[in-house]
Order: structure tokens, then sequence, then C-alpha cells
């Protein structure tokens, strides 16, 4: 019975890679700080046949550290046409994946053919306005939302109409570690007033992965183990491992994560990747429970349920399987296997 779920869902992942049409995405993210940014920007720059990425935000602390990450990364996928925009620098914070990209500059990028934009808001603001009912965007929210806050304070309601947001954020039931208490999730502890922006907005879709399902997100034995066998001929699997190395031994090793970790036999926790993978299966959930809460921010960073101020999110509650992990690694071995045989 498990193994034809398992099977059911394989398939129709596979399914939904070969028939659909790639879509218009825009991703905001805090790359450098968690490792899960650079996996998910890397599953995404590796299945050009399902996003069409039209832009990367860096948002949130030092954006132009982050801007090279991001750079150095594009310039490995040879995707010069993907623009990165730099969101408002808020300050300076810990970036333990930095060191690997350290030597390539935004000059170098743009001397490469890559483009910058300075004023990144301005930059995700005009993208956000193409949208229409012929160019339908997928939003890929994986950080903090002070760009995404601002922009939508001069975004027409009507654009929104043809905006998709699929977000990692919040904490319905379960908190950190597993814990039966919600948490104040970093992605809205951050920032709380551009969080209630963004809940408190009308999107085309809003699906959410809140800590209820992400904390469930590494990927470990045995994929894992096939994954680092293609490290001497891959140059996406060197880019993952070496990058992931660099943050693990700047400090990432300290980073809460249910199940013990290291380059050597699995990742952190890759609670972003859950937001791009459902991206990249819309309409359908796929491993998901999918319940339609009305959720508001609080004052103090909870992702509460309100029937009353609550609007209307798609959340991620849990996973098909019973065990949380069947599940995780079915989506770990699609999103490995990509990078693979991209
Ligand atoms: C941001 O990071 C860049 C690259 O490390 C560095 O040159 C710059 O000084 C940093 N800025 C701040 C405000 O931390
Ligand atoms: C950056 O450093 C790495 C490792 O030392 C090296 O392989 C790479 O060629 C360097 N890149 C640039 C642009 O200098
Ligand atoms: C998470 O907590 C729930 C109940 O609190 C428990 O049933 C489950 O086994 C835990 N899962 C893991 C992976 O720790
Ligand atoms: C949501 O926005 C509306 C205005 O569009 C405002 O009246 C309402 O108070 C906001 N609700 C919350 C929960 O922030
Ligand atoms: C939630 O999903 C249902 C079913 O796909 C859809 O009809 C509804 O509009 C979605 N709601 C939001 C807020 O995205
Ligand atoms: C993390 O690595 C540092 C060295 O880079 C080491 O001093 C520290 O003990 C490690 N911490 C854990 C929790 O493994
Ligand atoms: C993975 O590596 C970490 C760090 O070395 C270790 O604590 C953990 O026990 C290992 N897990 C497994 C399943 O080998
Ligand atoms: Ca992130």
């Amino acid at each position: 019975m498990k193994i034809s779920t398992l099977f059911l869902i394989w398939f129709m992942i596979s399914i939904n890679q070969i028939y659909t049409k790639p879509i218009l995405t825009i991703l905001d993210t805090d790359i450098g700080s968690d490792y899960d940014d650079q996996m998910a920007l890397t599953y995404i720059l590796a299945n050009p046949s399902i996003f069409d990425l039209k832009l990367i935000i860096c948002s949130t602390y030092n954006t132009t550290a982050r801007g090279q990450i991001v750079a150095k990364t594009l310039a490995i996928f040879d995707r010069f046409n993907v623009p990165i925009a730099i969101g408002q620098n808020t300050g300076t914070d810990n970036m333990l994946e930095y060191e690997w990209a350290q030597n390539y500059t935004l000059n170098q990028f743009q001397n490469d053919g890559g483009i910058v934009y300075e004023n990144g808001e301005e930059a995700l603001l005009k993208e956000m306005e193409k949208a229409n009912v012929d160019n339908i965007y997928n939003l890929i929210e994986i950080s903090p939302t002070t760009s995404l806050g601002h922009v939508l304070q001069h975004l027409q309601p009507e654009t929104l109409k043809y905006i998709r947001l699929f977000a990692m954020a919040g904490s319905i039931y379960r908190g950190y570690k597993n814990s039966s208490q919600p948490s104040k999730e970093y992605n809205i502890f951050v920032d709380i007033p551009a969080a209630q922006i963004v809940f408190n907005t009308s999107w085309a879709y809003f699906g959410l992965v809140p800590l209820d399902t992400t904390i469930f997100m590494q990927f470990y034995n045995p994929e894992w183990q096939t994954f680092l066998l293609f490290y001497n001929q891959n140059k996406y699997v060197q880019l993952v491992i070496d990058s992931y190395t660099v943050w693990y031994n700047n400090g990432g090793n300290r980073s809460a994560a249910l199940k013990p970790f290291s380059p050597e036999n699995g990742t952190s926790t890759m609670y972003d990747v859950l937001a791009a993978f459902l991206a990249a299966n819309y309409p359908r959930a796929l491993t998901m429970v999918v319940q339609e809460l009305p959720l508001i921010v609080t004052q103090d960073g909870f992702t509460k349920v309100d029937s009353i101020l609550g609007k209307q999110v798609n959340v991620s509650m849990a996973f098909l399987t019973s065990d949380p992990y069947t599940s995780t690694e079915l989506i770990g071995i699609t999103v490995l296997d990509s990078i693979i045989y991209s």
C-alpha cells in the first residue's frame, strides 16, 4: 500500500515535469545564512523546464554579500540572463556561506555578462508589474519579507491576481525541534510588519510551507551517498558540496536540526526547498496534506488561525505518509537527482 502510494506520487512528479510549460518565476532569498536557500536556488536552476527564472532578489542584512553567492551560482550554471536584485542592506549578520563566493565579485559577474540591479526593490516592483492574465508569475519567497513588504505598498492590487506566492514561513501547530508548541519562525520574526502585509494580501494563490512540515526536510542516506558519488564528474554536485562544506565549517555545523548532519552523511534542514518543490508541482501538492486556513501574523511574530481577521492560506500541514521522512526522502531523491541530471 505504502509502496504503491509512493510510486503514484513519483509517477505524478515525473509527468508533471515533462508536460508543463516553464512558469515565470521570481525568487526572494536570504542565501548565505542558512544553507537551504542554496539548495533551493540550485534546484530551481537545475530545472529550466519547470522554472523560467526572471529575477532573484537578495533580502535582509548584507544583501551585497548574498548577491555574490547568487552571482557565483549563476556563473556556474552559465545563466547570465537572470538578473540579481540587491535588496536593502539592513545590517551585519553572520554569512556562513560567503567565503565560498568571496573571490567572485559582482563586478566580475557583470564583466562576464551578468546583470545586477543596485535598487533591488525597484527591480522587484518592475518585474511583478509584468504579471498579467497571459503572464502568470510564481513568487518563491524564502526570506524574511522586507523587500516584498515594501514593494506591496506600491503594487496595484489588480496585478496580484496574476501572482502566486509560495512561501516558507510561520509555524501553525508545531515548532522548531518538533516542539508541540508553535515557534516564532525566523522569516516572520525578522520583519513582523512586512509579514503582516504579505499575509494580508490577496494573492492569486498563497501556498505556505511552515515549520510543521519543513523541519523534516533533511536529505540523508542513501540518496545523499548517491549524490556524493557524482562529485568528481558533475560541476553542479560540486557546487553544492563545496558551498555546503564551507558553510558547515564556518559554523553551520551548529545549526539546529532534528537529525545530526555533516557533509559526509546528509543535509541540514532544507526548509526552503519545500517552498520551491511546492511551486514546481502546483496545483498539486503531491506529498503533502494541504489545508486552507485563515491566518494572521500576530504583533509578536506568531502565525495564528483566526477565523475572523485571518486571510485564507493553503498551508502544507503534514505529509501524506505516516512517517514524514518517507515523504521527505522522496522529495530529496527528486531534488538531488534533478541536480545530478541537469
Ligand atoms: C557586506 O559584505 C561585503 C562583502 O563581504 C563587504 O565588502 C561589506 O563591507 C559588507 N557590508 C556590511 C555593511 O557589512
Ligand atoms: C576562486 O577560488 C577557487 C578555489 O580556490 C578557484 O577554484 C576559483 O578558480 C577561484 N575563482 C576565481 C574567479 O578566482
Ligand atoms: C514529533 O513529535 C510527535 C508528537 O509530539 C511525535 O509523534 C513524532 O514521532 C515526532 N517526530 C520526530 C521525527 O521526532
Ligand atoms: C488587512 O488590510 C486591511 C486593509 O486592506 C485592513 O483594514 C486590515 O486591518 C488588515 N488586517 C490585518 C489583520 O492586518
Ligand atoms: C487554496 O486552494 C484551493 C484549491 O486549489 C483554491 O481553490 C483556493 O483558491 C486556494 N486559496 C488560496 C488562498 O490560495
Ligand atoms: C563546529 O565546528 C567548529 C569548528 O569549525 C567546532 O569548534 C565546533 O565544536 C563544532 N560544533 C559542533 C556542534 O559540532
Ligand atoms: C552524521 O554526522 C554527524 C556529524 O559528524 C554525526 O553526529 C551523526 O551521528 C552522523 N549521522 C549518521 C546517521 O551517521
Ligand atoms: Ca532562507
